[in-house]
């Protein structure tokens, strides 16, 4: 589904404003001054496209961001997001492959909706989600107990939640949108009691840590691309918080249980191997926390990196 193999558009997103630590808006600076980006030129062969800064989108944000809807920071997420459609479009319609580096999670808004729009545009197609994470992330904001908007891109993705004012992700067309039957989970763990409900009475696939327990990974993988099928573009969102906080400490909602960075490695590796990825966000890498445990921020960092060179091809012999 992609023009060439060899380009890659790369977004840096400093944004923390889907949730309440600080930290996260650093993850891509300490992603790319640890490496990453030299790797996947100079090992991976790979022609990068966009800025190599990272933006920060001050000149975005709002005096002041009232919650609406129950949501916070609604008005700075939701121009955010939005300017970062614009820059994934902008990198997919060329039909490079485009890769995102975050921030919190919130901003896979941005980054699904612009590949959506690109690949209809450009191919006829929908995009399919393989979301890779601890949470579900589709909690409407009447749902949400926290407010933090990191927790509901997959409802305003989905149309599960809409809004029309403009400025509070009115933006959000349908040829923007994520057909609820081209999603699926991996690495679930810690599902809010609103986002079970949902998931069962949309039918959304999921496969949670139960299901890798009892099937192993290589099956799991197997049986999420199944769902999709092999002949759609797919957009991989990987929350480094699907890792077990052994692997990768350093997020901003960590929770026990979870993937080993080999299972990891190889949802990663088995997506490259369809030759149908078509975009991937690494998102939730906050360098400020964990700093206490003395290997930690190094570690998630080697995680995040291992996870991204997988996906691009690394491993591919
Ligand atoms: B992440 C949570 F309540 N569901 O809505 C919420 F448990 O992008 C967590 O996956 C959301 O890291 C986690 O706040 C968002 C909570
Ligand atoms: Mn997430
Ligand atoms: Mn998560
Ligand atoms: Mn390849």
């Amino acid at each position: 589904f992609l023009k060439s193999q060899e380009d890659l558009g790369v977004v840096a997103v400093g944004f923390s404003g889907g949730q309440g630590k600080s930290g996260v808006d650093e993850g891509p600076q300490v992603l790319i001054d640890s490496g990453l980006l030299t790797q996947l030129s100079d090992s991976l062969g790979y022609k990068l496209h966009g800025d190599d800064k990272v933006h920060s989108y001050a000149e975005l944000l709002p005096q002041s961001d009232e919650p609406y809807r129950g949501m916070k920071n609604p008005l700075a997420v939701s121009a955010v997001t939005r300017r970062i459609a614009e820059q994934t479009y902008e990198q997919s319609r060329e039909g490079r492959m485009t890769l995102t580096l975050g921030g919190d999670h919130s901003i896979a808004i941005g980054t699904v909706a612009g590949v959506a729009k690109a690949t209809r545009e450009r191919l006829g197609r929908e995009t399919a989600v393989i979301w890779v994470d601890a949470h579900a992330d589709i909690n409407r904001p009447e749902d949400s107990d926290s407010g933090n908007i990191h927790g509901m891109p997959v409802a305003f993705l989905t149309g599960l939640a809409t809004e029309d004012k403009e400025e509070y992700f009115g933006w959000i067309k349908d040829e923007m949108r994520l057909n609820k039957r081209k999603l699926v989970y991996i690495g679930l763990r810690d599902v809010d009691q609103a986002e079970k409900v949902i998931l069962r009475e949309h039918g959304i696939k999921a496969f949670s840590m139960f299901d890798i327990d009892r099937h192993g990974i290589g099956r799991v993988v197997e049986m999420a691309l199944a769902h999709i099928g092999s002949d759609t573009p797919i957009h991989l969102s990987f929350d480094v918080d699907a890792l077990d906080p052994q692997w990768a400490p350093s997020t901003g909602t960590p929770v026990r249980g979870g993937l080993t960075l080999r299972e990891g490695d190889f949802i990663c590796e088995s997506v490259h191997q369809t030759g149908n990825l078509v975009a991937m966000d690494l998102v939730e890498v906050n360098p400020q926390l964990a700093q206490d445990q003395l290997v930690g921020v190094q570690e998630t960092i080697r995680a995040g990196c291992s996870l991204v060179r997988c996906a691009l091809g690394e491993s591919l012999l």
